[in-house]
């Protein structure tokens, strides 16, 4: 039975080796004892990284090429060998990230990396990479590679790896994934595979292991050495990232039975990211868990500027909110944002300024003059007390806490926030 991977099918084409990977990456896991949450796969882009969101533990997708370096970084945060950090990519991302790979096996960041190397890039219709063997066709190279590809693994032995190996992607070679999955420091396992859609159809009747055989890629234990790994240095004195925010009691009682998925959408300048904090804030004096995802564009000073919360009874473990609950608009840059989102809202609340035009959505609609009662600077903190003073899922009494312990109660009367 999975325990690492959904039951649903694998995302790749019939006899893409990709699945094999997925597949020996569950068996291996299970034969380590490992607890799902423990686990973090990094995945790079490619076809191997639409794997991701069949997986059950945490996922990370990170750029292309760049799915090394993240997890170096994951590994180096969590500091703890008990959890295991797994770095899928392709040939095509370790082309572009090769250096990444040197330095995470040179450091000897706590990880495995799996190269699921088909020898091309496979997603993008199969454009040769720096492993593409001498002689290999591919779509886009009709006359074959006129270069021999690297040999990683023994780049990779060379650089100080505690565990190296290559692997045929054909049998079960989970016995591999076992041992590099254990190792502590850097593990690499490079897995030999076909793209049967542009692989084998620009090399008709080639054999796999005839043409690993030929380009001189042994299938071997590279590197199994006891190296020391890298172990962030913890100094005792050392500020929490977080040690500014005091910890939140939960000091009021909450009406939530299931998350409260909030997005707020306003203009940057006008207060959406602290108004959001508030609500969180108070969702946290509150007794719930909560999380905040802001964005805006680059250029931080104009434009839309949107917060995405949850606040949930339950602890949160995604944090995507791809379809909120209640949506609050209080310009139009945050309307030109939201408008698809509201589009798709099949239900829930759309709360908007009465100077906007209202969108076409299935949601029910309140329109407020947010911006003509309190001014545009403050619509958007003004939103969420309306917000919370008309649903009472949470006391208003805790926003009117939060309120009160900012910088902006000295320059704002809390009289006006509770005027509706
Ligand atoms: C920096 C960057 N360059 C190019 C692309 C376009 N791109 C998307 S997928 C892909 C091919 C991926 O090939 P590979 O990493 O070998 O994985 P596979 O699809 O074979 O599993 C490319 C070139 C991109 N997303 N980012
Ligand atoms: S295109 Fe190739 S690499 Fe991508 S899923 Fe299909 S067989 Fe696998």
């Amino acid at each position: 039975m999975n325990k690492f991977l959904t039951d649903t099918a694998l995302p790749f084409c019939k006899g893409c080796g990709h699945s094999q990977v997925a597949q020996y990456t569950e068996k291996a896991l299970q034969n380590l004892n490992y607890d799902p949450m423990d686990v973090v796969m990094v995945t790079d882009i490619g076809c191997h990284g639409i794997i991701d969101k069949s997986f059950t533990t945490h996922t990370v997708h990170g750029l292309h090429g760049r799915s090394v370096a993240l997890g170096s970084g994951v590994s180096a945060g969590l500091n703890n060998p008990n959890k295991k950090v797994i770095v899928f990519i392709g040939d095509g991302g370790a082309t572009i990230g090769m250096q990444h790979l040197i330095d995470a096996a040179h450091n000897g960041f706590n990880m495995t990396v799996l190269i699921h190397n088909n020898m091309l890039y496979g997603m993008t219709g199969g454009q040769p990479s720096e492993f593409t063997p001498f002689g290999f066709k591919t779509p886009t190279l009709p006359e074959g590679a006129k270069e021999a590809g690297y040999d990683i693994c023994k780049l990779i032995a060379a650089a100080g790896a505690s565990y190296v190996s290559r692997v045929m992607g054909i049998g079960d070679f989970s016995a591999q994934l076992t041992e590099a999955f254990s190792k502590k420091g850097f593990s690499l396992v490079e897995v030999m595979e076909i793209c049967p859609s542009y692989g084998v159809k620009s090399n008709p009747g080639m054999k796999l292991s005839k043409l690993v055989e030929e380009a001189g890629l042994e299938i071997k234990v590279f590197a199994d050495n006891k190296n020391s790994f890298y172990q962030t240095e913890i100094k005792e004195n050392r500020k929490s990232l977080f040690s500014k925010e005091d910890a939140i009691p939960t000091k009021y009682e909450n009406k939530l039975k299931k998350p409260l998925r909030f997005m707020l959408c306003g203009s940057a300048g006008e207060g959406t990211q602290v108004a959001a904090e508030f609500l969180l804030k108070a969702g946290m004096l509150s007794g719930l868990h909560a999380t905040k995802k802001g964005s805006y564009p680059v250029t931080v000073g104009v434009g839309f500027s949107a917060a995405e919360i949850i606040l949930s009874p339950d602890e949160i473990l995604y944090t995507g909110s791809p379809n909120p609950d209640v949506v609050c608009v209080t310009s139009q840059d945050g309307l030109d944002y939201a408008r698809n989102t509201i589009r798709n809202m099949s239900g829930g609340k759309l709360l908007i300024d009465s100077s906007l035009e209202i969108p076409e959505t299935k949601a029910e609609v309140s329109a407020f003059p947010f911006r003509e009662k309190v001014g545009i600077r403050n619509s958007s903190i003004y939103s969420i007390f309306y917000y919370l003073k008309n649903s009472e899922l949470i006391p208003i009494d805790s926003l009117v806490d939060v309120f009160n312990e900012s910088k902006i109660s000295k320059k704002l009367d809390i009289a006006k926030m509770l005027d509706f």
